[in-house]
């Protein structure tokens, strides 16, 4: 695969700061040279400039929601280039709110070629609030709301086209800590979800099988992956860590089941906090995930694996 690079250094979505400095976690974690040692063409576009983080309080229930949108004008505008040149865009974040710029774009290019698009987002949190609904102001816990339709004009319409999704193009997988307004929402909306409480009895591997059920050959998957997903003792460097997570073998798992579908042509990794981590942990996890991603496996074998069918 021919993949590209996008750094996003901003946590402008966050009102803990760190994970501005997550494309350099990452890149020194050597997620490039990983991902080239797999065989794949990878380039680095580098990373998109926008506006520093003013550490402001929130404005009609949104912080720095100037600066957000400058950040996922930038993104957008990377992701689709990426689309466009017939890359697979990698988004290193930043903050999770850049997904609402990566999205638009992967919405908008499936839109032009007829591809059904099943966005996978894993997380511990829902990230569905509105400026009503928020507890924080912080736009990183909005970006799934923003992409069904619910937010700003200047962040719903980045596609072009309102909603960017539909609920049933998205999974969320890994949530625990969902805030009251939110578990309303996603309710109404008709999300589905495989939380926490799910994946301990029923398991991640049935988790996946049903997120992942009606890919076929004409499906586009995009994995936006938040590293507060994985479980805290083994994903330290995150702003808003929830116990609880998955572990290592699980999250590993769950990429693994993505990556036998063939049908990965976008990825957003986001959240993670150098500032937080204990000796790059988090950025050095996921580059493991995202090896696992593009095609890192124990054994040689059959892709799908005979056991995800
Ligand atoms: B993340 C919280 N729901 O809205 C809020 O890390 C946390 O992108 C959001 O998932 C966490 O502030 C956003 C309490
Ligand atoms: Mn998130
Ligand atoms: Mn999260
Ligand atoms: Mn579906």
């Amino acid at each position: 695969m021919d993949l590209s690079l996008i750094g996003a250094p901003t946590d402008v979505g966050a009102s803990v700061p760190g994970c501005r400095l997550g494309p350099g976690g990452l890149r020194i974690a050597g997620i490039g040279t990983a991902l080239a040692a797999l065989g794949h063409d990878v380039e680095d576009v580098g990373d998109l400039v926008g506006p520093p983080n003013p550490r402001l309080s929130p404005v009609d229930g949104y912080r720095h929601l100037p600066e957000v949108t400058a950040w996922n004008i930038a993104v957008r505008d990377a992701v689709a280039d990426a689309l466009h040149r017939g890359r697979l865009p990698i988004l290193l974040g930043g903050d999770h709110s850049l997904a609402v710029g990566s999205i638009s774009a992967v919405a908008r290019h499936c839109r032009a070629e007829g591809r059904r698009l099943l966005v996978v987002w894993v997380d511990a949190h829902a990230d569905i609030n509105t400026a009503t609904m928020t507890p924080s102001g912080n736009i990183h816990g909005m970006p799934v709301a923003c992409l069904l339709g619910f937010g700003p004009e200047i962040l719903t319409g980045l596609s072009g086209q309102v909603p960017a999704l539909t609920p049933a193009d998205v999974h969320q997988v890994g949530l625990r800590r969902v805030d009251a307004g939110e578990k309303r929402f996603l309710v109404e909306q008709g999300l589905s979800v495989y939380d926490m409480r799910f994946i301990d009895e029923v398991g991640m591997r049935e988790a996946l099988r049903r997120a992942l059920a009606d890919v076929d050959e004409n499906t586009h998957v995009h994995l936006s992956l938040d590293v507060d997903f994985v479980d805290p003792a083994v994903a330290p460097g995150v702003g808003t860590p929830v116990v609880g997570g998955p572990t290592y073998r699980e999250a590993q798992l769950c990429m693994e089941m993505i990556a036998d579908t063939g049908r990965l042509r976008s990825l957003d990794v986001v959240e993670v906090n150098p500032a937080l981590d204990v000796r790059n942990t988090t950025s050095t996890l996921a580059v493991d995930l995202v090896e696992s991603l593009f095609g890192k496996s124990t054994l040689l074998r059959m892709t799908p694996h005979p056991s995800a069918t």
